[in-house]
């Protein structure tokens, strides 16, 4: 079967949206981390603003870890599918935003060269929580990581995101051009602040001046993003084929839900995006932390209890015996640590977020969002604890959600599977679970000490322990399932 590309779109059945735009315009985008959400998310918006005349925002993407996504579009001519599903009915649109996938490990000066390119003003990320090379639990840059390492040892040839960054940034200083604005779309609190401490970070240890430019004259804005998009599947493709009769390897699935909170913060050329329904606020905090706490507080949870009771997709395990209970107090705990978000009515969001996990089209799989856990659980669990530790109230759902975490890394399930521990502390978690004994609160002493992802203050706090050990003690004894239940009708 012929693969989609620029030549063959006409052949593209009637029904299809196919965008009209002219894409030799100028690419005023830089994409860091082509995955599936970029590609359903921030790829839409900007195919949307040009397909309304907002010209110069074409994107040049670039993987910064390896060939698999310029093999899904340089055959493609950078052309993809977006396939929205809502479990009754599936909608396909084309979207032409993306000019290239620049494959940075093959060739680090041509990413270089595009961030130094005059035409260049804003630079997009979806490189994943870890991709920042941050302390989960502080926010700051951790120096000891061997690639940040490698990276100051040869600024020339970066491999890291802030490692590019720095190095885009330093040619474009000397090349008398401004800096572009750097607007992180990943799920971390503050994500302009924690890309600023990345980047300041590693300039500051390599050229002081640079770095003092950087922190006056470019733009780090915070953004909350929100479009569920699970990993692609060979099934995923097939039925697109047999639906469009062009091969598509580079397109996603998703919701019809989408929503983007920027903080109107931006240095150069700055996208019209609210034309195409993005929020440019100054106020992005509270929506950011209302979707972290909530929806992605529920998503982590689910993937390991529900992981752990033998379920597969968040549409199976949101339904479970027990589960709605378990959410709606989990969701009562971190409700009562938010602060209000202008035009947020946070009952509605619970049953919309119940509606779309809900979504059987999606299949989203637990195991994927079970994957970098300790990057994760700091801003969707852990820091909601601590906001309850403070207000002296107890958090019996979120600490069960810490407690499925932890017993997730036994790496066996409650009906006898097995998986792998997918995040970048896991040689951190074997050394500590294998040198302890297997008593909860062994386990929980082990896993505590980890201060790159807990901090001190948590297991000092008794109560908080105490708590999390009990829970962790009825996961081992009980299972997930049964221990879920324990919150029926609470
Ligand atoms: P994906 O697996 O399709 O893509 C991940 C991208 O990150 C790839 O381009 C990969 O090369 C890059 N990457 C991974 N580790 C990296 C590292 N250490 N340094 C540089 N680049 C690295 O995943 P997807 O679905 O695109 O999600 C990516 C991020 O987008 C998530 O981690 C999250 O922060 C954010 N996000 C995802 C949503 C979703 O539902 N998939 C929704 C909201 C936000
Ligand atoms: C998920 C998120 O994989 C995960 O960790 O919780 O990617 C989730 O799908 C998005 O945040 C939804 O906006």
């Amino acid at each position: 079967m012929k693969r989609m590309n620029s030549a063959n779109l006409t052949e593209l059945p009637g029904d299809i949206r196919i965008p009209a735009y002219d894409r030799s315009q100028p690419a005023g985008i830089v994409h860091l981390g082509v995955g599936a959400f970029h590609r359903a998310h921030q790829a839409v918006y900007f195919d949307a603003l040009m397909s309304l005349g907002e010209a110069g925002w074409m994107i040049r993407g670039a993987s910064l870890r390896g060939v698999g996504v310029s093999d899904q579009l340089t055959p493609q001519d950078g052309l993809y599918s977006v396939v929205i599903r809502d479990g009754k009915v599936e909608h396909v649109q084309v979207i032409a935003a993306i000019r290239d996938v620049m494959i940075a490990p093959q060739d680090p000066r041509a990413l270089i060269a595009a961030l130094a390119a005059p035409e260049t003003q804003l630079v997009t990320m979806t490189v994943t929580e870890k991709g920042y090379h941050l302390n989960p639990a502080t926010g700051a840059l951790d120096l000891s990581a061997a690639a940040i390492q490698s990276d100051l040892g040869d600024m020339s040839m970066p491999q890291t995101m802030p490692g590019f960054l720095v190095a885009g940034l330093a040619a474009r200083r000397a090349a008398d051009l401004g800096p572009f604005t750097i607007l992180s779309c990943d799920n971390l609190p503050h994500n302009g602040v924690r890309t600023r401490n990345a980047v300041v970070g590693m300039a500051r240890q390599a050229d002081a001046e640079l770095a003092a430019w950087i922190e006056e004259h470019a733009a780090f804005p915070s953004s909350m993003v929100d479009r569920i998009v699970p990993a692609t599947t060979a099934d995923d493709i097939a039925s697109l084929e047999a639906r469009i009769g062009l091969r598509d390897e580079g397109m996603v699935k998703t919701e019809p839900f989408s929503q983007w909170v920027v903080e109107d913060w931006f240095c150069g050329r700055r996208p019209a995006l609210d034309r195409v329904g993005v929020s440019l606020t100054n106020d992005v905090v509270a929506w950011e932390k209302t979707k972290l706490r909530l929806l992605n507080g529920a998503h982590s949870s689910l993937a390991y209890l529900g992981g752990l009771a033998g379920y597969t997709f968040v549409h199976e395990a949101v339904d479970a015996p027990g589960v709605l209970d378990f959410i709606n107090r989990l969701w009562d705990e971190a409700a009562e640590t938010l602060g209000p978000a202008e035009g947020l009515d946070v009952l509605a969001y619970r049953q919309s977020l119940l509606e779309r996990f809900r979504n059987p089209a999606l299949n989203h799989r637990l195991r994927q969002i079970a994957m970098d856990g300790s990057q994760k659980l700091p801003q969707r669990l852990l820091n909601t604890i601590r906001d309850r530790v403070r207000r002296g109230d107890d958090s019996p759902a979120l600490v069960l959600g810490v407690a499925g975490w932890i017993h997730w890394l036994s790496g066996t399930d409650d009906i006898g599977g097995m998986h792998a521990i997918d995040d970048p502390l896991a040689s951190r978690f074997a050394d500590r679970l294998a040198r302890r004994g297997s008593p909860a609160e062994a386990i929980v002493q082990a896993i505590l000490g980890l201060e790159e992802m807990f901090g001190t203050d948590l297991r000092a706090n008794p109560v908080f322990v105490d708590a999390l050990v009990a829970a962790l003690t009825d996961l081992m004894n009980h299972g997930a399932a049964a221990t879920i239940r324990k919150f029926r009708n609470a």
